[in-house]
Formats: C-alpha cells, structure tokens, sequence
C-alpha cells in the first residue's frame, strides 16, 4: 500500500512502544482502533491509563473500545480532523499554552502558520466537527497539562483526500506542545501490514530509494547506478506510480502489464468494479502470491511464494526495529521465496529482454541468501548502514537510524534536533471529504477491521476458529437509524453508493453515531470495497476510504 511521508520526512513512529507506555502522561489516540488493530500497544495504552493514571483522549466518530478507559472521548464527525487540531491549537495559543522555548530554539514558520489557526475559533470548529465547546476546551486542558503527550493515529488520519493535512496537523500540534524528541511523547503513526516499515524503508514506495532517498535527485541515482553496475541514463529521475494512479491507467489502456506480489486488489482497492475491469484490460496479470486469492482469477500467471514461517530474513516492525526471523518450517510444492522468484524472474528478463547492460548489473541478482541481500541493503541505505546478520544472530534489536557497526540505534527520533534541521510548522485548513450525503446518498459510510480478520481475508478466512468467532460480515448500524429503517426480524440491511451494492447482516449498536454505517473488507460477498470512493489524497496518493455516501435500507 502507498506510504504516507510526514512532515519530518518518512513515515514512521518518533518513539518506541515501551518509552510511550511507560512514560508518557497523556495519550491523544486519534483515528486508530488501537486495541482491536495493534492490541499490544492496545493494551500498554490500557496499562499505563489503569496502573499510573496516565489521561487518555480518544478522537473517534466511533465508540472504540478504548473509549472506556479514556477521560474524554471526542466523537468528531468524520473528515473533520483538521478543524479539530486547528480547533484544540487555538484554544492552546489563546490561553498562552504553548512551549514557547521549543517554538523559538526548534521551530520555523510560526507566524503563517498562527495565521491560520487564528481563524478556528471554538465556535466555528464545534460547528464542523459537531463536538461540543466544553470538550474543545476540556481537550486542550489536558493536552496543555499533561507533558508529554504521545500523539497516536492510524487510517482514521490517513485513508483521506487530507490524509497528509491531517498528519501535519499532528505534527503541528506536538510541536506547539514541544512534545517532539522526548520519552513519551511524539507523532506516532502506528504501522499496519507486519513488514510495512521496512517496505517503506526499502524503497517499496514509488518517489524513494531505499532510506528515503529522492529518485529525483542526480547525486543519488548516480551512487545507486553505480553500486548496481548501470549507467545514470539506465536509472529514471521520474517519480513512478502507486498502486492506486495504476488502476485508472490500466483502465485507458495506458498500463498493460502488473506484477503484483502479496496484495490482493480485488478486495483491497477501493471501488472494486473499476478494479475488476482495470484487471479485464491488464494484458498481462502476474500475482505472486500463498493462496490462490480473489484476484487469483484475473492473473495470466500464478508465482508460489513462501508464507513468512517459510523464509529466513528481517521484519521491520512499528517503531522502526529490525527483527530477525528465521525458516520454521519447509514450505509445500514449489513455493520459493519471494526474494528468489523476484530475482530469478530479474535474470530471465535481462537475458530474454537483450538489454543493454552491464554484467555487473546481471550477476547482481545472484543473492545466495538472504544475509547477502542484508549486506546490500546495508550498504546502500544509510539508516541500515550498522544492520548486520551477525549483529542480530547475536540478539540485538535495532531501530534506525543505526548508523554504523557501532551505532546502538535509534529509540527516539529528533532528539536535541530535527532530521531537517528545524521543525517546520505547516498552516493547514479544513476541507471536507470528496463525496458527502445527500438525498439519493443520506447516510455516510465508514470502513475499516474488524479484531477477528485481517484484510480480505485470505489467511484469517482460512482459519477454523476465528470463523466460529466470526463467520460473516457484519455493518454496525446505530439504534436510531435500525429503529427509523424497521430494521428488526432479520436485520439484513442493504447498502448501496454510487459503485455498487452489498448486503449483510446488520449489527445494531452505539458504536456508530446516528447517520454512519461503518462496514468491513474481510468477505469476499459483503465488501466495503464495493461501495468505496477511489478518491485519492493529492500527495499521498491514498485512497478516501473513511467517507463516502450511501443508501442503507432493510432487506
Ligand atoms: N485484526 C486486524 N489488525 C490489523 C489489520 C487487520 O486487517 N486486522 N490490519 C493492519 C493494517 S495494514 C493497518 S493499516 C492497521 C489499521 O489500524 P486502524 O487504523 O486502527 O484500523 P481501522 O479499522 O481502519 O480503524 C481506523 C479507526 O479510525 C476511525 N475513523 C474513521 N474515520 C475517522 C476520521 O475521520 N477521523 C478519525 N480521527 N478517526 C476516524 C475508525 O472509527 C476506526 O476506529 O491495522 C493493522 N492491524
Ligand atoms: N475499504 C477499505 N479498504 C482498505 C483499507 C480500509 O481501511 N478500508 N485499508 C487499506 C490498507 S491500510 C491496507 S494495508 C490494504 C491491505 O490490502 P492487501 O495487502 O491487498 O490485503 P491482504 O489481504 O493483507 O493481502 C495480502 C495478500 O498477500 C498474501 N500473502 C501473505 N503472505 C505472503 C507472502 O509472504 N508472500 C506473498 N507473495 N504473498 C503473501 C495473502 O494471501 C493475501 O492475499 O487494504 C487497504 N484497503
Ligand atoms: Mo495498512
């Protein structure tokens, strides 16, 4: 999936688990459903707020089982986190809250952005976000009060046409707070596939090499055409496409062949009519993947991977540790490596293909093992730079930066200084989601996990148990909204937009809000994908998956 850069440069936690756990005084848990998506951190979070009295904030349209344990539950209607933060920082200013120190020793760009924030004031902010003006204030009281604060989200924050506004309005707000480089505090975007850090990190990302370095710059694809035995010309200086700009292409016709490893679209992109006929048009569809997926059926070519208990390398998790894993156990068939079909595939092409390249860039893909590929990765990606197989065989877990074979790690990023220098300070404004309700469309859709599944379900689906637990989908509907609809018997309800329809059984419950529905992607014959927005965030590239318009009716 597409990654999403903060203000400070990568994606990435500031701080690790245990310092947040232990010492952070309050937590701001805004748009992550921590205990059901990242139930370790989940349950520190419950911890520290049960055992040393540590304030929790929960900013949630949702009643996320967190919201138990915290003194103040915002319910923000959603696609309002801008106004919010904007909201909460100028309550802080008005009061003369802020770190003045760290704004002036570690901070630029203030004023333009004080500009800004000066115009959210509490009524006009209550008024978007729907939360009551003694909340706004309660709010920035704790947040003022309590040093630090770690500041948590997930996709409640990102999956938005503002998905990068909404993290730079954390940024701001931790910075105002001067809550950045210390134990406890931070910007802290919790990760979500297991080794979606280090896919990031690696330059699985289409604007980056590894260590988040520019595929634009000259100086940098020349250090990489270099150690990679290609001229610079051979290396492209363009920013190259995610996943969610390939669809539409492929759509025009102007994409024509995809390799997809270890997604599966047909359940994971949103609008999934647009990415059944995106995949009818592909002329080539390759899918490397463990189990024979919904996309499955599109794919010209199937690859058999090896599942992670089958495969020896690193996972780099949440906050930024690389961990060792080791084979477990032989895998079944033919299934290889992904490593090792990705580079046997790269040796067939250069030689079938007559490229004119270097030898050196051929028998470059000749890896052994995946401690030579380590070694590479070392030396190409700076904040790898001291990450060795012996380091870790030895039992040490490091978090980048390591610098060097004697660096200790990172635990806490921007300690004394930021990675750019200063912290800057980015005036952002309110814009509402792409498609609201309406007449045709009354009601809003919100979609997201479930604790029992994971994604579309390939691996969970196939799991005996969590189908006893949970064998079907489920769309939360709110008692008003059950009770105005009839919706009682046998509570199957309809949903539809303007892409497509599903029905499911409904759940009738407080945890949405009148007026929501929130629905999941884990069954293939009930996905929210059906009825998403392919409404993309203009940087980021990701997709409005917390709001779009929909039509719910009982069946
Ligand atoms: N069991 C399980 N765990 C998982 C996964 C899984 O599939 N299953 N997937 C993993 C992956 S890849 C990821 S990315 C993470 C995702 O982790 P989360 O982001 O925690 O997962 P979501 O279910 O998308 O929940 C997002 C939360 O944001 C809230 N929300 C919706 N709209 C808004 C809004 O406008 N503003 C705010 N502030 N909040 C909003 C929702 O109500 C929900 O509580 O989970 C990881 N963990
Ligand atoms: N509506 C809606 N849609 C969403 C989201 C949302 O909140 N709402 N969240 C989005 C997010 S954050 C994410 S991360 C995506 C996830 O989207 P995907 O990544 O497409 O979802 P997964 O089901 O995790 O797909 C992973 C596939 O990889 C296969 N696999 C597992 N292990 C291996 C391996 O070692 N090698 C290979 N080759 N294959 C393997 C599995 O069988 C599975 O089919 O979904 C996105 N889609
Ligand atoms: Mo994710």
């Amino acid at each position: 999936m597409v990654g999403l850069a903060t203000a400070f440069g990568s994606g990435a936690m500031t701080n690790s688990i245990d310092d947040i756990a232990d010492d952070a005084q309050a937590f701001f848990v805004i748009g992550t459903n921590t205990t059901e998506n990242h139930p370790v951190i989940g349950m520190r979070i419950r911890q520290a707020v049960r055992q040393r009295g540590a304030k929790l904030i929960v900013a949630d349209p949702r009643k996320i089982d967190l919201t138990n344990f915290a003194v103040l539950h915002l319910r923000h209607k959603p696609g309002t986190d801008i106004a919010l933060v904007n909201g909460l920082m100028h309550i802080i200013l008005a009061n003369g809250w802020e770190d003045k120190e760290f704004i002036k020793n570690r901070t630029e760009g203030f004023d333009d952005f004080k500009a800004v924030v000066d115009e959210y004031t509490p009524e006009r902010v209550s008024e978007i976000t729907g939360v009551p003006l003694e909340e706004l204030q309660q709010a920035a009281e704790i947040l003022a009060q309590n040093k630090p604060t770690a500041v948590l989200w997930a996709m409640g924050i990102t999956q938005h046409t503002t998905g990068v506004g909404n993290v730079m309005s954390l940024a701001n707000l931790q910075m105002m707070l001067g809550n950045m480089g210390v134990p406890g505090g931070g910007t802290n975007p919790l990760r979500g596939q297991n080794n979606v850090q280090g896919a990031c990190d690696l330059g699985g990302l289409p604007n980056v090499y590894p260590g988040y370095q520019k595929v634009t710059s000259p100086e940098i694809r020349s250090d990489y055409a270099r150690a990679w035995g290609l001229s610079d010309e051979q290396l492209s200086l363009e920013v190259g496409l995610t996943a969610t700009e390939m669809m539409p292409l492929a759509l025009e016709g102007k994409l024509k062949a995809i390799y997809i490893l270890g997604e599966d679209p047909l359940m994971s992109e949103p609008d999934t009519n647009h990415i059944r006929q995106a995949m009818e048009t592909c002329d080539l569809v390759v899918l490397q993947e463990i189990f024979p997926s919904e996309t499955a059926p599109y794919a010209d070519v199937l690859l058999s991977g090896a599942s992670f208990a089958e495969k020896d390398g690193t996972f780099t998790n949440t906050e930024r540790r690389v961990q060792l894993v080791h084979k477990a156990v032989e895998s079944p068939g033919i299934a290889r490596p992904d490593w090792w079909i990705v580079s046997e595939l790269a040796k067939k092409i250069l030689k079938e293909g007559k490229r004119q390249i270097g030898e050196a860039a051929y028998s470059g893909w000749d890896y052994q093992n995946a401690a030579e590929i380590l070694e590479e990765i070392a030396a190409l990606t700076p904040i790898y730079a001291g990450v060795s197989m012996q380091r870790l065989e030895n039992g040490e877990t490091l978090q980048w930066p390591v610098k060097d074979q004697d660096h200790p790690g990172t635990p806490i990023l921007h300690v004394g200084q930021f990675a750019r220098g200063l912290g800057q300070f980015t005036p952002v404004e309110h814009i509402p989601p792409v498609e609201m309700p309406d007449e045709n469309y009354p009601m809003i859709l919100s979609t997201g996990r479930v604790l029992y599944h994971w994604h579309g379900g390939q691996m969970t689906r196939r799991s005996k148990g969590l189908l006893e637990i949970y064998p079907e989908a489920l769309i939360e509907v709110s008692e008003d909204d059950a009770e105005r609809m009839g919706l009682n018997g046998s509570r199957r309800v309809r949903v539809s937009s303007r892409r497509g329809t599903i029905e499911a059984q409904a759940m009738v419950t407080d945890r949405v809000p009148p007026g929501m529905v929130y629905a999941n992607f884990h069954f293939p014959e009930a996905s929210a994908n059906e009825l998403t927005i392919a409404a993309l965030d203009p940087v980021a590239k990701i997709p409005e998956y917390k709001v779009c318009a929909v039509k719910v009716e009982a069946v």
